[in-house]
């Protein structure tokens, strides 16, 4: 058996029965810069508390599965001078037995979640079916974790760097949920638009809680993904991303980038481009996402 370590916070909100959401770390570790990873991070907890749930970010820390971490846990995490492995649902066992620090990805926190009974998981954006897929054979084990495991993703849609079309065939035909915080177009996650419809939209985290409750009950297994566009404010136009998105692309194709490295690559790759403003996009989207995730884990409560 493996254990999981929860924090002493984690511990109370289990005891208690309070709304507990996740957090995953790969974002912290190889989604974004030094030092906003960590200020980040830190925020993403805040914005969980002051709706009145519980965060549990996960990570793996010296071999330890941890849900809840400490104040050096998250110090590890952020420090680009720490080997910190991207991990994901295959590499799981070998990080433990390396006893290594490894950051979660959507998938990797998935699985996590679900064995500590957390139904509700927020990101930033998922990974999904790659362009060009059709030859690279490049899709994100974040798509069958959705599949299988029963945890509600709140993101603001799956990366803009992805084939959405694609991204969108592979769920309807797995039998995932899509649905729409408010609008009924498919949030592209630097972007509100995307040119794709046919999700669901819902207007309120109660609403969203209650159709939960009706999939997992009946049941339905495997995860939801909700979709909630970045702030009006805060986004980048498609048009104005697209042409980062072209270059990344060609990028990873003449450095002969591969397999986990792509996502960290052009996310990079593009904050270079926008000159930091693909970043302050992200962390406006993904403290967002954290914010509706608090309040779906809370109406959540109600309905059990
Ligand atoms: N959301 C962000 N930044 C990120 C990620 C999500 O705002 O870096 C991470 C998630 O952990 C997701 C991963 O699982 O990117 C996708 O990686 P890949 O495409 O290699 O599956
Ligand atoms: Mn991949």
């Amino acid at each position: 058996m493996i254990d999981i370590t929860t924090n002493l916070e984690v511990q109370q909100a289990i005891q208690d029965k309070k709304p507990i959401v996740a957090l995953e770390s790969t974002i912290i570790s190889h989604g974004l810069p030094f030092p906003e990873n960590h200020k980040t991070a830190i925020a993403l907890e805040e914005e969980v508390r002051k709706q009145g749930a519980v965060p549990a970010t996960i990570a793996i820390i010296n071999g330890c599965i941890k849900v809840g971490l400490e104040t050096e846990d998250l110090e590890i995490l952020a420090d680009p001078k720490s080997q910190v492995e991207k991990i994901s649902r295959r590499d799981l066992p070998n990080i433990i037995q390396t006893r290594g620090h490894g950051a979660t990805t959507v998938a990797a926190t998935m699985i996590i979640a679900a064995k500590s009974n957390i139904q509700i998981f927020a990101t930033g954006g998922i990974g999904g079916v790659h362009r060009g897929a059709q030859t690279s054979f490049d899709i994100s084990a974040d798509l069958q974790e959705l599949v299988k495991t029963n945890v509600c993703v709140v993101c603001a849609g799956p990366k803009a760097i992805l084939d959405l079309n694609l991204t969108m065939e592979y769920l309807e035909t797995n039998g995932v949920p899509v649905l729409g915080y408010r609008t009924t177009e498919l949030p592209a996650f630097w972007s509100r638009n995307s040119g794709i419809y046919g999700i669901l939209p819902y207007k309120t985290a109660s609403e969203i809680a209650s159709f939960l409750n009706l999939k997992w009950g009946f049941p339905l297994a495997g995860g939801a993904l909700v979709t909630n566009p970045v702030s009006d404010a805060d986004e980048i136009p498609e048009l104005q991303v697209r042409a980062w998105i072209e270059d990344a692309l060609n990028e990873t194709k003449s450095q002969k980038v591969t397999g986990k490295e792509i996502t960290p690559f052009i996310l990079d790759y593009i904050r270079l481009a926008s000159k930091g403003r693909s970043v302050k996009t992200n962390i406006s989207l993904v403290k967002n996402n954290a914010k509706l995730a608090a309040q779906i884990a809370i109406e959540l409560k109600k309905c059990n």
